[in-house]
């Protein structure tokens, strides 16, 4: 995968949400996901409007929105059509099966209804995925695992990655990659020729700062997409972390398009 074009890879993929990501990467020539952490539903819809152009994915905290209602998803859901881009709920489920099956299509978001992507942390073992998989895979949504994280001495490290790329291999159809910081496919004692392909979204990246003081770690498009061989590159405060003003956020989006664009070029040009 790490040099195979994002077009070529969505061809080989079978699950529809993967397939749909990395086609949407490669007509609008991105690799960036933006991460709209605000809580006010005007701040969140305005901010994905100015970025929408230069994104293949949106991702989501909803749990965060103070004035959250049906109204907001069916924007986001009219925005990601005219903008064309997917949606990425990071809800991070870290419950038994049954719970997170709920948590997954009920409450007050019924996230499952709209978004196409979610993600889990694998600590519950593969049962979480089987109870994400029972709502999700009938609407042909995506899993994405969370393998490593970006934050200063996390703990999903070592064994614990291991063990979350091999659920990944038991659930081909839903799990589609992980949260991660580097590619994956390496990992464990597993025979890789078959042409296995996992989507890396990677958070922690920034161009100009190395952390938040708050154990948050940055790296830059470059190190993640050419170095370490991820997919896509997640920013949240890079883009929006100096104010509401719509041109300067326009300005970063642009930014980050290009130079995770440029760093993905780079790579399959080695
Ligand atoms: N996120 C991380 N690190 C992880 C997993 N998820 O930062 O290992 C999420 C955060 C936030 C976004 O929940 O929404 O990615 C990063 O935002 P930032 O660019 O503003 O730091």
């Amino acid at each position: 995968p790490k040099s195979s074009s994002y077009v070529d890879r969505s061809k080989r993929h079978s699950n529809g949400a993967a397939k749909a990501l990395l086609e949407v990467m490669d007509r609008k020539k991105s690799n960036l996901c933006v991460s709209v952490d605000v809580a006010q539903k005007q701040s969140f819809l305005s901010i994905i409007d100015t970025v929408g152009p230069y994104v293949c994915l949106i991702k989501t905290h909803v749990d965060i929105i103070e004035d959250f209602d049906d109204q907001l998803l069916a924007e986001l859901k009219a925005l990601s059509e005219r903008h064309d881009f997917l949606i990425f709920e990071d809800r991070k489920f870290a419950d038994i099966g049954n719970t997170v099956k709920l948590q997954y299509a009920k409450g007050v978001h019924k996230i499952a209804n709209w978004a196409h992507i979610v993600n889990a942390h694998p600590v519950p073992g593969p049962s979480i995925v089987e109870g994400l998989a029972s709502v999700g895979l009938p609407l042909g949504r995506g899993l994405l695992l969370l393998a490593e994280m970006s934050t200063k001495d996390n703990l999903a490290t070592g064994e614990y990655t291991t063990r979350a790329v091999q659920m990944a291999r038991q659930r081909p159809d839903f799990v589609i990659g992980f949260i991660a910081q580097r590619r994956m496919e390496t990992i464990g004692s597993h025979d890789t020729s078959h042409g296995e392909d996992f989507l890396i979204l990677t958070p922690g990246v920034g161009l100009d700062v190395q952390g938040d003081g708050m154990g948050q770690q940055y790296r830059t498009p470059k190190n993640v997409i050419t170095d370490a061989g991820c997919d896509v590159i997640i920013v949240g405060r890079g883009i929006y972390g100096n104010g509401d003003d719509v041109d300067a956020i326009r300005k970063q989006a642009q930014r980050y398009q290009a130079e995770g664009w440029k760093a993905y070029l780079d790579r399959l040009s080695k």
